[in-house]
């Protein structure tokens, strides 16, 4: 499984799955959450209601799998982020981001999907300190063993998070 580091926006990005910071709704929101189901159209939409009717809500850290509409990509695999509040719940903040990883490269692999291409969850609206969700996503891929996933794809947007994962990933 490689590793590549880019700036971009993610809903430009042609590979077999991008993963979108949800919500735990499903319907959408704010963020690189909103860049998606504005550029992928409403059969994103469609699929993750399904998705509600069938399971309800989202719970953090898990993920789920839906078409990419008119994306570039064949997936999306929205996944739910921690909330970041200071001092409250961190090492079960850290595990439930860390999941979240976890939960997206497996499901791709039940997808038989080898690219995917990650956003730095958690990190926007929902104010985790972008240092430390760097150390957590990047460890855990690099801890995670797939047969069928070549390749991950870190995807950053603003300046501050791409200058943390250079250098973690130099280390
Ligand atoms: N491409 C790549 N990354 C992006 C893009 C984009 N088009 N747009 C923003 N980012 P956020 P969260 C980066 O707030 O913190 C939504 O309302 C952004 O710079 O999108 O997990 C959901 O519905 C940041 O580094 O997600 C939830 O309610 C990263 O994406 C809530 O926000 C994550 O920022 C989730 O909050």
């Amino acid at each position: 499984m490689k590793t590549e580091l880019i700036k971009a926006d993610i809903t430009t990005l042609e590979i077999d799955a991008i993963v979108n910071a949800a919500n735990s709704s499903l319907l959408g929101g704010g963020g690189v959450d909103g860049a998606i189901h504005r550029a992928g159209g409403q059969a994103i939409l469609e699929d993750c209601k399904a998705i509600r009717n069938k399971q309800g809500k989202c719970k953090t850290g898990e993920a789920v799998i839906t078409t990419a509409g008119h994306l570039p990509a064949n997936k999306v695999i929205h996944t739910v982020g921690p909330v970041y509040n200071k001092g409250s719940k961190i090492e079960e903040k850290k595990e439930q981001l860390a999941n979240c990883y976890k939960n997206s490269l497996k499901l791709a692999e039940d997808n038989s999907l080898t690219s995917i291409a990650f956003p730095n969850i958690s990190t926007g609206i929902y104010k985790f300190p972008k240092a430390l969700a760097a150390e957590i996503a990047i460890r855990t891929v690099k801890q995670y063993y797939s047969e069928t996933i070549e390749k991950v794809v870190f995807v950053c947007f603003d300046d501050e998070n791409y200058e943390y994962y250079k250098a973690f990933l130099n280390e």
